[in-house]
């Protein structure tokens, strides 16, 4: 697909950038106003996803996004006009029109009006209340955050076209009549793996503006493993300099790293998402880069051989020693000292080289580190085996439905992220045919993907202890952006909705009759997403 800033602008849509001013009714007309040359009516308020808590449709009222229409948005409010500035930049393209962003509305000319001050309590940090009548449409919310969601839905109700990179001429109504929505769970995350193949700053934004769009709200980055170290770290440069560099990653073709300028840049664009990045470095195992670029970071002080391959469970950090303390608490450090969100991700998973007594010391020692420098540990849920990790998030990666020592670690206070294997897993195949992924935690196809709860798949996990869900997209077999979408879409929209939706409202054929008119804007934004048979494609 097209990266972010490569989409090539239209005449009409720089013409409309020109425009940026009050317009008169006859200043206003743009060349894309002529006749409309096709009206399909306009998608159901229940067709989005992730399906909305509540929607009350009403068909006397269908609003006409037009030539005439102003963005406006909450007065003295920088969140609200940023949000209706990125609103209006996705409006543009397809329709044409110029939508200027107002902190008012001209009395006269209909207007999608960004507005917060909600006041109400249930729609919480994220909830939102949007309002369609033929007279405009209105977004309320608490927060900016809700805003910004609220503006998700109502790309969904507008006609499949909208998503189109250049003029479309045809009316652009949306149905008429009310949603109130707020999401079940405060996390709902997407990962990528920068380590086996290193994805590019431009490919992991695009990957943002897609996962927004489902209201993901965390984008976790795994940026260190066995074949490669993916951030730079001032105070052990080697990490980048000989584990970023040419021949790193599966078989040797997934170089690159980013910068720390790179790294703070995509927070700020995630964040105009409002989505939260999350760093990962991988450790005690995993770390077979990190020691080709600093032997010291082994017990016997060799260098290993960097590894292209795909085995995992080998590495280890040497737990006995301080240079080991002194290299984690300096990548926490400056970690920490990067990232805005509250969370740092010590990875902590498939340890399989350090004994469970070394593991145990190693955990005793570090997860203190993450507090130390302000943030919350975060860790696969092998880290719940330590007793430090009660104030820490766990990430549950299994493919069963028990995991003992898990739900005495959530008794004493652990978090948990539902994060299941045979379920989550985007990088597992969708079926044998599948020409990417992995099979280790089995096939998962779409209905598979959709199919459970976080609430109740592992036994004494419920609710009360989950912060949410997060799907994981591990890139052994992925090397550009187009194998993520493949694997990513439709999956990840499944888990958004597990993430954010109501349990009433979950029904795996309204989720496919969705999902199959959904299909149409995947396409149009060149996403390359997996046609599955389960579903039908529009
Ligand atoms: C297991 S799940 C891993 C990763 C692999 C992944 C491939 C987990 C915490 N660790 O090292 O990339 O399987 O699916």
């Amino acid at each position: 697909m097209a990266l972010p800033g490569t989409r090539r602008r239209t005449a009409t849509a720089a013409l409309a950038l020109s425009l940026l001013v009050i317009p008169t009714p006859a200043a206003a007309t743009p060349p894309a106003a002529t006749a409309p040359a096709t009206s399909s009516p306009a998608p159901a308020l229940s067709s989005v996803i992730p399906a909305p808590v509540e929607v009350t449709p009403d068909a006397r009222q269908t609003f006409h996004l037009g030539p005439l229409t102003v963005i406006r948005t909450q007065p003295g409010s920088p969140a609200s006009r940023q949000i209706g500035t990125h609103l209006a930049g996705e409006l543009r393209p397809a329709t044409g029109y110029p939508l200027p962003v107002l902190p008012i509305a001209p009395r006269a000319l209909p207007a999608i009006s960004l507005l917060l001050g909600a006041n109400e309590a249930r729609l919480g940090d994220e909830g939102y209340r949007l309002t369609v009548r033929t007279s405009g449409i209105t977004i309320r919310a608490n927060k900016a955050a809700g805003l910004y969601a609220g503006t998700r839905t109502l790309l969904q109700l507008l006609p499949v076209e909208i998503d189109s990179p250049t003029v479309v001429r045809r009316t652009w109504a949306v149905a008429g009549g009310g949603i109130v929505d707020f999401p079940r769970f405060t996390y709902r995350g997407a990962m990528l793996d920068e380590a086996r193949h290193f994805h590019a700053p431009a490919e992991i934004k695009a990957y943002i503006d897609e996962i927004s769009r489902f209201k993901i709200n965390y984008l976790h980055l795994h940026l260190s493993d066995d074949q490669g170290w993916r951030v730079q770290i001032d105070s052990w440069p080697k990490l980048t300099q000989v584990s970023g560099g040419a021949g790193t990653g599966v078989d040797g073709v997934g170089p690159g790293f980013l910068t720390k300028a790179q790294y703070k840049d995509l927070i700020s664009y995630a964040a105009k998402r409002f989505i939260t990045i999350v760093p990962e470095i991988d450790m005690p195992g995993h770390v077979n880069a990190a020691q080709v670029a600093y032997p010291e970071l082994t017990c016997d002080g060799v260098a290993p051989p960097p590894r292209t391959d795909t085995a995992v469970g080998y590495s280890s950090l040497c737990i006995g020693s301080e240079t080991t303390y002194r290299f984690v608490e300096d990548v926490i450090r400056e970690l920490a000292a990067l990232t805005p969100g509250p969370y740092l991700h010590i990875g902590g998973d498939e340890a399989r080289a350090t004994s469970d007594a070394d593991y145990l010391a190693f955990q005793q020692r570090v997860l203190p580190l993450v507090a130390k420098y302000g943030k919350t540990a975060y860790g696969w849920h092998d880290i719940a085996k330590s007793p430090a990790a009660a104030n820490a998030v766990a990430q549950f990666w299994g493919t069963g439905t028990s995991e003992p020592f898990l739900v005495t670690a959530v008794a004493g206070g652990t978090k948990v992220i539902m994060s299941p294997a045979s379920r989550s897993y985007l990088d597992m195949k969708y079926d044998p045919s599948t020409p990417l992924g992995l099979t280790w935690a089995g096939y998962i196809e779409v209905q598979t993907a959709y199919g459970w709860d976080p609430a109740t798949r592992v036994t004494g996990i419920g609710e009360n202890a989950i912060l949410g869900v997060e799907a994981p997209l591990w890139s052994e077999t992925l090397r550009n952006l187009d194998n993520i979408e493949f694997m990513a879409f439709p999956r990840l929209p499944a888990i958004a909705e597990l993430g954010w939706s109501p349990p009433a409202t979950h029904d795996w054929q309204s989720f496919a009759t969705r999902l199959g008119a959904y299909g149409p804007r995947w396409t149009l934004r060149g996403v390359d997403f997996y046609r599955s048979p389960q579903v039908v494609w529009s």
